[in-house]
């Protein structure tokens, strides 16, 4: 009697067994193709106080071991999105096309101030926008210069032969890792700055 009770309770959890495999399947065999992969999205804004998104003539792009594999242009509301991603570290980068501005004598002299370390006052995005001419070295006062004769009209941006080269873009960009896993979404903002204004004190449009 015992021995049939047994049994039966064995032929009970293998027929569940049986059909939470059954259910296991088919929900997989239901999902998308690309519920596996990752997504990252997130906003693009200035890197100011108020950080004011960018919302158009930007571009973001997705790099994998130093290699672009894709970009996206910022929406109307200031965001982007790059979908179906293996899990891996990507790196993104933006690029600008607004116009400049908010580079001024307030800017040049937080440079020489910086350079001269009285006291150090620059740090990330505001360092690498602070190096006008890239030469990624620690910003001087060849780059204060640059910033007052650009403000000042008398160059029209930071490229050879108005500076030393290699010269600079108009606007420089967080570089942020951002590490994707299956089925997720990450989060990541961007901040950019117009190159020259150290300060954050421009409004882009
Ligand atoms: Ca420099
Ligand atoms: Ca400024």
């Amino acid at each position: 009697m015992k021995q049939a009770k047994i049994s039966k309770t064995r032929s009970q959890r293998s027929s569940v067994m049986g059909f939470l495999l059954f259910l296991f399947a088919m929900l997989s065999a239901l999902l998308p193709a690309t519920a596996q992969f990752g997504t990252i999205k997130g906003s693009v804004r200035y890197y100011t106080e108020n950080q004011i998104l960018i919302r158009d003539s930007a571009v973001v792009t997705l790099y994998l071991d130093g290699l672009a594999l894709a970009s996206c242009p910022v929406s109307p509301a200031g965001s982007y999105e790059f979908n179906g991603l293996m899990a891996d570290t990507y790196d993104i980068h933006v690029s600008c096309t607004k116009y400049w501005g908010g580079a001024n004598s307030v800017d040049a002299l937080l440079v020489l101030k910086h350079f001269v370390n009285q006291p150090a006052c620059l740090f990330d995005l505001c360092l690498l926008a602070a190096d006008v001419n890239a030469s990624c070295g620690i910003p001087n006062a060849a780059d204060a210069l640059a910033i007052i004769r650009r403000f000042t009209g008398q160059i029209m941006n930071f490229m050879p032969p108005n500076v030393n080269p290699p010269g600079g873009s108009d606007w420089v960009s967080e570089r942020p890792s951002v590490i994707v896993y299956a089925f997720s979404v990450s989060y990541q903002n961007i901040h950019i700055l117009c190159t020259g204004d150290v300060n954050g004190s421009f409004t882009p449009f």
